[in-house]
């Protein structure tokens, strides 16, 4: 599938440190370090972040989400680290067949339309693309051969069910090691089945070896997609189709598997132990995770509606970079909530900042190149380079500004590639 257009990131001089990152595995923060080798060329750093479900478009959630994994990527490339970087769209999946069934529209339909509103939305915030965005159904012969594989060696077990062939299961006890994020620790197994009813799972299915165990195929059921297969007709279940895209497009182990924290049980759990079943190696080094967007008082979700659309702030006129400010005024990693404030602050700030940069004087250009440890650029770099702190990036610039440093071009094109913000059109 087609990504998004690329947004210009300026090459700075010099290069940045190692961005580290919080690790949800391992609960520290861990320099993120090029993990893959591919043959023949330096060390790369992978990616793989869990994409839409699109049924619905782009919330300030999502977008919070995908600009923190943005931030990391550019912190990469600023350091020379070569990344590749995979997306996947879970194109096909109970939530959106049912949201078309609710409006009278065709599945497909709906996944294609809020799929284009998401990479529009992406780029209007000069988010960077993946370079492979995956929908899964372009993955479902692979899926199921995955899925064939761990049947076979018997990771995977068949469940009865009524009116249909037998479903397929992934026996979470089979694998040795299957708890890669540590959730078993943190936990307590009321607590997992909870949110494994809340996000997607079936704990209460009669016939599963244990009640967690993850669907990995669903046999063809009337009036839902189906496709032919290794295993019969059917559909993919969740977790397995982020495994099986991420090993397929990445050097494994990954770098970095990232996605909201709602994503840390049950899914990148088990679709860390689905990957380690194939291949007997943990999936990725890093688990890294967003906090949850809330708004008026609860998580923002297309579940529950209570949605901020990227898509309708930029209809209704708000410059997406205030949007984009707006979001990395919070840290990537906490929870919180949005308020109409947080456009209002990010409105006064941007007016502050351009009028600065469209301040810069003829003299200024010779310092343009200019290193050192007291430049904005290596103030940048330095604190963003700590588990992504943007908010504290912004609060830099506030004071560089405030402080009477006059602009020079290197700073306002270390603002362009470190926070993706354009101070100066290209056109100007
Ligand atoms: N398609 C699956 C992942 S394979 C999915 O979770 N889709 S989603 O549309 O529900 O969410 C897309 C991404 O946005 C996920 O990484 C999710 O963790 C993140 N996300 C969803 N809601 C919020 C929120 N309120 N705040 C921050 N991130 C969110
Ligand atoms: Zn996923």
């Amino acid at each position: 599938m087609k990504a998004w257009t690329r947004p210009d990131v300026p090459r700075l001089a010099g290069s940045g440190p190692l961005p580290s990152v919080y690790d949800s595995s391992t609960q520290t923060v861990r320099e993120a370090v090029p993990s893959a080798r591919i043959e023949g060329s330096p060390p790369v750093a992978s990616i793989y972040v869990c994409g839409i479900t699109p049924y619905d478009a782009t919330h300030l959630g999502h977008a919070a989400t995908y600009l923190g994994f943005d931030t990391l990527i550019r912190l990469w490339l600023d350091a020379g680290v070569e990344v590749r970087y995979v997306q996947n769209t879970t194109d096909v999946d109970d939530p959106l067949l049912e949201r078309a069934t609710r409006d009278g529209t065709d599945w497909r339909e709906l996944a294609t339309s809020q799929t284009d509103l998401f990479r529009s939305d992406m780029e209007s915030l000069r988010i960077l693309p993946p370079d492979h965005y995956i929908a899964v159904t372009e993955v479902v012969g692979e899926i199921a051969a995955a899925t064939h594989d761990l049947l076979v060696r018997g990771i995977a077990y068949p469940v009865d069910s009524e009116n249909a062939d037998q479903d397929l299961y992934f026996d979470s006890s089979a694998d040795s090691s299957p708890w890669y994020l540590g959730q078993e620790s943190r936990l307590d197994r009321t607590e997992m089945l909870e949110l494994s009813a809340a996000r997607g799972g079936d704990p209460e299915r009669v016939g599963k070896r244990d009640a967690l165990d993850p669907l990995l195929w669903r046999s063809e059921r009337e009036g839902e997609p189906s496709w032919d297969s290794v295993l019969g007709r059917g559909r993919p279940g969740w977790h397995i189709e982020c495994s099986v895209i991420a090993l397929r497009y990445l050097p494994s182990p990954i770098t970095v598997n990232g996605g909201g924290s709602d994503l840390i049980f049950p899914h990148h759990e088990y679709s860390a132990g689905h990957a380690a079943a194939l291949t007997g190696e943990p999936l990725a080094d890093i688990y890294a995770h967003s906090g949850m967007v809330a708004f008026e008082g609860e998580k923002m979700s297309k579940s529950l509606g209570n949605l901020v659309l990227v898509s309708s702030l930029v209809a209704s006129g708000t410059d997406p970079r205030l949007i984009r400010l707006a979001l990395l005024s919070e840290h990537y990693r906490s929870d919180w909530e949005w308020t109409a404030d947080h456009l209002e602050t990010a409105s006064v700030r941007l007016t502050t900042w351009t009028a600065w940069a469209a301040s810069a004087r003829p003299e200024a250009v010779s310092a343009e190149t200019s290193e050192g440890d007291d430049t904005l650029t290596a103030q940048l770099r330095r604190i963003l380079s700590q588990d992504l702190d943007t908010p504290g990036a912004v609060r830099d610039v506030d004071e560089w500004i405030a402080a009477g440093h006059s602009v020079t071009p290197a700073d306002v094109a270390a603002i362009d590639a470190l926070l993706g913000i354009q101070l100066i059109s290209r056109t100007a």
